[in-house]
């Protein structure tokens, strides 16, 4: 009985379906006394995935999941061929790991190409088959069919810096200030449903990129809120822009909430990629992706706001650290933030 698959949507987790074009069949074709004369089929399209470095999520792939390559054309008299089919091209964000015929392929370049399913190899015509006893053959080959996969696509964003903090902090706000992004912004928590993605530019010259994720709250690390899922995102990038709320009562507070969430998420990935190694010894982990062991430039958001300098007091007294005081919305502290970024990023290079 045909069962119909299970398919997860989310649009940072998909499953499509991809079929290569059909080769064009082999042509059967005469000319008088000079023989056979069929052309070949042409090569059936193959579909490739490629990365694209502007994407943040896999969410164009929710509506449409079947990509079809172009077939390719029949031979015809006259010994002319057909044409190979045309490619289709699927893009995707940097990050995303494609699974399909038991492998696993990380994607973590700027426009990388994969194929993942090839066409048909086009048919030959009669004229190829002529041989010395058999001077006019009747037949030709027919194309061959596309390969078809399902494919598997997972993302985890890479950027250079993760924006994170608790709902309403700022973020978006932020990224929108220092980035070309136009997240959403709103007096709400959880505003922002996916990662949104922008480049920092310094001059006409991409500085970095930066990604922000959807507010965190306690019990984060096993989904709740918006959940674990968001934590995977901020795996892959070299920096964290921990931004805390400037409203809030006790900003240091929440330093310590959301880094506990981190320590409990790595503690649990740790033991999930533990047992996952067990399984598959001898494979070796790409990327330490570990987030607590990451930097942290830690700011205090909304500084336009009556009484920002006794909290920013407050809260450097009580964390013993630096905090930058920043505005979105006067743009305050957006230039001190940018030198630490920058800093921050050529120390890991
Ligand atoms: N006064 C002031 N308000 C700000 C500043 N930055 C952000 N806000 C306000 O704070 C609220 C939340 O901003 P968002 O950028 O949506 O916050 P977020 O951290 O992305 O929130 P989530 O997506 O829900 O996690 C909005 O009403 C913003 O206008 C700032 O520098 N000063
Ligand atoms: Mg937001």
């Amino acid at each position: 009985m045909f069962m119909k698959k299970r398919r997860s949507i989310s649009w940072d987790e998909v499953e499509i379906s991809v079929y290569a074009g059909r080769g064009g069949n082999g042509c059967v074709s005469f000319r008088r006394e000079r023989g056979p004369n069929g052309g070949d089929g042409g090569k059936g399209g193959d579909v490739l995935i490629k990365t694209d470095p502007t994407m943040s999520t896999l969410f164009h792939l929710v509506r449409k999941r079947r990509f079809k390559a172009e077939s390719g054309g029949h031979g015809q008299g006259k010994n002319r061929h057909g044409k190979n089919g045309k490619n289709s091209i699927i893009l995707i964000p940097k990050g995303t790991l494609v699974s399909f015929d038991g492998k696993e392929i990380d994607l973590i370049e700027n426009n990388q190409t994969l194929i993942v399913a090839k066409g048909g190899r086009g048919g030959r015509g009669n004229s190829r088959f002529a041989t010395s006893t058999c001077t006019t053959p009747r037949f030709a080959e027919q194309g061959e069919a596309g390969e078809e996969k399902e494919i598997h696509l997972e993302l985890r964003l890479i950027a250079d810096v993760g924006i994170i903090g608790f709902p309403n902090a700022g973020k978006s706000t932020l990224l929108s200030k220092l980035s070309d992004a136009h997240p959403k912004i709103a007096s709400y928590p959880f505003t922002t449903l996916t990662p949104n993605l922008g480049v920092v530019k310094d001059g006409e010259k991409a500085a970095f990129t930066i990604a922000d994720i959807p507010g965190l709250i306690s019990g984060a690390h096993s989904g709740k809120g918006l959940g674990d899922r968001f934590l995977r995102h901020i795996q892959r990038t070299k920096v964290l822009l921990h931004l805390l709320d400037g409203e809030e009562e006790d900003p240091a507070e929440k330093f310590y909430q959301l880094n506990e969430e981190m320590r409990l998420y790595d503690e649990e990935h740790r033991r999930q990629t533990t047992d996952y190694r067990l399984q598959t010894a001898g494979e070796s982990n790409l990327y330490d992706d570990e987030l607590l062991k990451k930097q942290q430039i830690v700011c205090l958001s909304k500084s336009d706001l009556d009484g920002s300098n006794e909290k920013l007091k407050a809260t450097c007294d009580k964390l013993k650290m630096k905090v930058i005081p920043i505005s979105a919305l006067s743009g305050e502290g957006l230039d001190n933030l940018i030198s630490a970024i920058t800093f921050h990023l050529n120390q890991g290079a």
